[in-house]
C-alpha cells in the first residue's frame, strides 16, 4: 500500500524509494518494498514449472505442465468425488490483482468442500463478526487513526506490521501526530512492542485472557452510561449487550488478565470521555481462543462510546472498486457460517472455507471423503499453520499436489509439480482488498515496470489454463461455449475486470462524482485522494432491516465458554499452570511471514528467530546462562537462541514465525543460511476458538531446558 518510485536502467532496477506525493503513505517506504529488486533478482525464484519424481526435479513447459495438472485434477475428483480435491490459499493471493479479481471463479469451478486459506490462522473472528453484526463479511470498521483523540490498541503491534485491517503506512509518524494534537494512545500487549514504547501507556495482558477485559470494560462503560448518538436510531440488542457482559466484572478480569482493577476503570473513564475513540484489536486478540468474543466486544465498546461511523472513531472506507458491492459471482458474496463441517473433527465452514487446523487430519484420516489431490495457491502451510510437522507430514501422504508458487519451499517441495507467476515489478497492481481497509479513502494503479517474460503465465492465467483443461475433461471434449469463455476471459484480462469495477463502483464514471476510470487512475502518478473516511451509515449496512445487531446469538451463546474458562478468584490455579509459560508471536518490518528470508537485504544483522525471556522466568528456571534452549509443547520441541529481556511480561516468551526454513528438500540457499525455526511446530492445531475454528496461537503453554 505504500506509494512506491522505481528506477530501472533498462531491465534493471537501480532504486527504489517512497512517492512523497502518494495521498496515503506520505513518503513512507517499508524494507520489503524497498527488497522488491531483490525478490525480482533472486536466483532461487522459479521460471519454470517444475516437476518432480521421487526427489528429482526437472523443468518441464507449460503446456505439459497444465495437461498433467488438469488431468489429476480431473483424475481424483472423477474417481474419490469432489471433495478429495482440496485448495490452501495463502496471504499473497489477497495482494495481487489477477488472482482477486479472476481466482473466485477457477475455485468455483473445482466445486469443492475442503478449501482452507490463511483466513483461519488470522482475521475469521473480525469476518464473523462484521458478518453478524453488519451484514456482510467485508465490513469491518477501520480506527481513524489520523483523527481520532484516544487509541486503544490491543494484540497489535502496527509499528512492525504498519498496520493490518487499518492500512496506514508510516505509523510512527501518525501516531506521533496524533500525540502532538492532545490524543493519547494506550497499548495492550503481553510484550513491551515499538508501539508500545511510541504509546502514551502500556499495559501488559496475560495472553489469551482479553476476552475478560473487553467484557469487564463492557460493564463499567454501560454502568457510566451509553451514549449511542445517532447510532441508537439503528443498532438493536442494547439490553442484551448488558447482560451479556454483567457476570464479567472488573475484579474478575483483573485477577485473570493482569491488569490492575483500577486500571480498568481508569480504560472505560477515558473511553466514555474523549472527544472521539477508536478501540482497535489485531492478531494477538483474533488468533486467540475468545477471537470473536473479543472481536464482537470491541466493536461493541465502539458503538456504546458512539465512536462507531464517526470522524476519529472507526469508519468504514468506500473504495474506487468496492468489494463488497461487486456482481455475484465476482466479489466474495456477504458470508456464511456453519452451512458445513469438516469432515473428522466437524468445524464450521465460514465463507465457503473450512478451518485450515482441519486440513492434516482430513488429509491423513482414512475414510470416505478423504482429501487425495491439493492445491495450494500462494501459501505455505506447513511453517504458518498449527502443528506444521504434521501439516508436513501430511503433504507428503498426498496423491498428487500441485502449487502455484515462485518458490521451492517448505510447502511446495511436496508438490509433484509447481507453477511459478512471474514477480510483481512484471505486472499490473491496483488494491482490490487494502483500499477497502485503509485510513484514507485513496486509488491507486501501477502499470507493469518491466513486460512479463516471453511465454510466462501471471497467476491468474494459471488458473484460467487449468480451468479451461478441466472443464474440458468433464464434458469429454473441448466445447466451443467454454473455448469463448475462455478466450474472452483472457482477452478481458485484469485491466478489464479493473474498468469493469471502477465504473460500477462508489466514485464510477456514472455516478458523476469526477468520475473514475482506469484510464483516469492510469493519468495520475500518485494516485487519486477521495479524502478522509465519511460516515456511510445506515446505508451501508448489509442486514436486511439495515439495522446493526449490538448483541448477536451466535456470541452471546458462546460466552458460558469464557465463564468456564476463567474462574472466579476464589478457585485455585494448578501448580501445572503455573509452572508453564505461554508463547506469543512477534513480528519485524524486515520480516513478511515466511516467505521473504531470501532476500539479502531483509536478513542481514542480528539473528531475529529468537525467544524472548523475562529474566526473572530464566532464574526461576536456572536458565540464565543458557545461549539456546529447548521449546517444548503438547505436539513438539524446537530449538532457539534465548535472550533475556523484561521487554515481555513475565510468565510469557515471544517468538517470530515464519522460520525454519532447514527442512530437507527447500531450494532457498539464503534462508536456509537464517533458518531458525519454526513456531508453527509448537503451535496446537487442537488450540481454536470453538466458535469459528480460528487457531489460538496466543498463549501456546510451553516448557523451556536448556539446550546443550
Ligand atoms: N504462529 C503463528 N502463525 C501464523 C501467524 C502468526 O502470527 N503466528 N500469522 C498468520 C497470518 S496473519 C498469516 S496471513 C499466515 C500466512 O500464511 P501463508 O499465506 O500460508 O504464508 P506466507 O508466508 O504468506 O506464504 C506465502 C507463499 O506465497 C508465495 N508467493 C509470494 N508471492 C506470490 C505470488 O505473487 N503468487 C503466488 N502464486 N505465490 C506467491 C510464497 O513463495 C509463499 O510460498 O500465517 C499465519 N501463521
Ligand atoms: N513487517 C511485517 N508486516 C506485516 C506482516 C509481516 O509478517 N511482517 N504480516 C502482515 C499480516 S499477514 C498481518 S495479519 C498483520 C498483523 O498485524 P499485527 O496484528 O499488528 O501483528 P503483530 O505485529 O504480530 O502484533 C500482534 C501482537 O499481539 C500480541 N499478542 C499476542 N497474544 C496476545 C494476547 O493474548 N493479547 C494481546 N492483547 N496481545 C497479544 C503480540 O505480542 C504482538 O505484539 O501484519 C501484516 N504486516
Ligand atoms: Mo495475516
Amino acid at each position: 500500500m505504500c506509494g512506491i518510485r522505481i528506477e530501472a536502467e533498462g531491465s534493471r532496477v537501480t532504486r527504489i524509494s517512497g512517492d512523497d506525493d502518494d495521498p496515503l503513505s506520505r513518503g513512507y517506504i517499508c524494507p520489503k518494498a524497498a527488497a522488491l529488486k531483490e525478490l525480482h533478482e533472486d536466483p532461487d525464484r522459479l521460471r519454470t514449472p517444475m516437476r518432480r519424481s521421487g526427489s528429482e526435479w526437472k523443468a518441464i513447459s507449460w503446456e505439459a505442465a497444465f495437461d498433467e495438472v488438469a488431468e489429476r485434477m480431473h483424475r481424483i475428483q472423477a474417481d474419490h468425488g469432489r471433495d478429495a480435491m482440496g485448495f490452501y490459499i495463502g496471504n499473497p493471493v489477497a495482494h495481487n490483482t489477477g488472482l482477486l479479481l479472476m481466482g473466485p471463479m477457477f475455485l468455483r469451478l473445482v466445486r469443492t468442500k475442503n478449501r482452507f486459506s490463511a483466513t483461519s490462522v488470522d482475521q475469521l473472528p473480525h469476518m464473523l463478526t462484521a458478518f453478524w453484526m453488519f451484514g456482510h463479511q467485508l465490513l469491518m470498521p477501520i480506527p481513524d487513526v489520523d483523527r481520532t483523540d484516544y487509541f486503544l490498541v490491543l494484540g497489535a503491534n502496527p509499528l512492525a506490521s504498519n498496520g493490518s485491517l487499518m492500512s496506514a503506512p508510516g505509523m510512527r509518524h501518525r501516531l506521533e501526530a496524533l500525540r502532538a494534537r492532545g490524543g493519547k494512545v494506550v497499548v495492550i500487549d503481553p510484550r513491551r512492542t515499538e508501539t508500545a514504547a511510541a504509546a502514551d501507556r502500556h499495559l501488559f495482558v496475560r495472553p489469551g485472557t482479553d476476552a475478560l477485559l473487553l467484557a469487564a470494560l463492557l460493564r463499567e462503560v454501560l454502568e457510566g452510561g451509553a451514549k449511542m448518538g445517532r447510532l441508537a436510531d439503528f443498532t438493536d440488542g442494547l439490553s442484551a449487550l448488558r447482560g451479556a457482559v454483567a457476570p464479567f466484572d472488573v475484579q474478575l478480569a483483573a485477577h485473570h488478565t493482569g491488569i490492575a482493577a483500577e486500571e480498568i476503570r481508569t480504560l472505560a473513564r477515558e473511553l466514555l470521555s474523549a472527544r472521539s475513540a477508536a478501540v482497535y484489536g489485531r492478531v494477538g486478540t483474533s488468533m486467540h481462543a475468545f477471537g470473536g468474543i473479543c472481536q464482537w466486544l470491541i466493536n461493541a465498546l465502539n458503538i456504546v462510546t458512539g465512536n462507531l461511523d464517526r470522524p476519529g472513531g472507526v469508519m468504514f472506507p468506500l473504495p474506487a472498486l468496492d468489494p463488497l458491492t461487486l456482481p455475484r459471482g465476482v466479489g466474495l458474496g456477504r458470508g456464511s457460517f456453519g452451512r458445513f463441517k469438516s469432515r473428522v473433527r466437524g468445524l464450521p465452514e465460514f465463507g465457503g472455507e473450512l478451518p485450515v487446523a482441519a486440513l492434516a487430519e482430513d488429509i491423513l484420516t482414512e475414510g470416505d471423503g478423504r482429501i487425495r489431490g491439493l492445491l495450494t495457491l500462494a501459501g505455505n502451510p506447513v511453517l504458518s499453520t498449527p502443528n506444521g510437522k504434521q501439516v508436513d507430514k501430511a503433504l507428503a501422504s498426498l496423491d498428487f499436489m500441485v502449487s502455484v508458487d515462485p518458490y521451492l519451499n517448505e510447502t511446495t517441495r511436496h508438490a509433484h509439480v509447481i507453477l511459478p507467476p512471474p514477480t510483481p515489478l512484471e505486472r499490473s497492481h491496483y488494491d482490490v482488498v487494502f483500499h477497502l481497509l485503509a485510513v484514507r479513502n485513496t486509488a491507486r494503479y501501477g502499470a507493469p515496470l518491466f513486460p512479463k517474460p516471453e511465454g510466462a503465465f501471471h497467476d491468474w492465467q494459471i488458473l484460467l489454463e487449468l480451468g479451461e483443461r478441466i472443464e474440458a475433461h468433464r464434458d469429454g471434449k473441448k466445447k466451443l461455449g467454454t473455448r469463448l469463455k475462455y478466450a474472452a476471459l483472457q482477452r478481458l484480462g485484469v485491466e478489464g475486470m479493473l474498468e469493469l469495477g471502477l465504473r460500477v463502483g462508489p466514485y464510477g464514471v456514472r455516478k458523476g462524482l469526477g468520475g473514475v476510470s482506469l484510464k483516469k487512475l492510469r493519468s495520475t502518478d500518485h494516485g487519486l485522494d477521495f479524502g478522509p473516511l465519511q460516515p456511510a451509515l445506515p446505508g451501508r449496512l448489509f442486514h436486511r432491516d439495515k439495522r446493526v445487531q449490538l448483541a448477536p446469538k451466535g456470541m452471546v451463546d458462546d460466552l458460558p465458554r469464557l465463564v468456564a474458562a476463567f474462574p472466579r478468584p476464589s478457585a485455585t490455579i494448578s501448580n501445572e499452570e503455573r509452572k508453564s509459560l505461554l508463547l506469543v508471536g512477534r513480528r519485524h518490518t524486515r520480516d513478511n511471514n515466511s516467505w521473504m528470508h531470501n532476500l539479502p537485504k531483509l536478513v542481514a544483522g542480528k539473528p531475529r528467530c529468537t525467544l524472548m525471556v523475562h529474566p526473572e522466568d530464566a532464574r526461576a528456571l536456572g536458565l540464565e546462562a543458557a545461549k539456546e534452549v529447548w521449546v517444548a509443547s503438547r505436539v513438539g520441541e524446537i530449538r532457539v537462541p534465548m535472550v533475556l529481556t523484561d521487554e515481555v511480561m513475565p510468565g510469557v516468551v515471544s517468538l517470530p514465525h515464519g522460520y525454519g526454513h532447514d527442512r530437507g528438500g527447500v531450494r532457498m540457499k539464503v534462508a536456509a543460511e537464517h533458518a531458525g525455526a519454526s513456531i508453527n511446530d509448537l503451535t496446537d492445531e487442537l488450540a481454536l476458538d470453538a466458535l469459528c475454528g480460528t487457531a489460538a496461537f496466543s498463549g501456546v503453554p510451553v516448557t523451556l531446558r536448556a539446550a546443550l
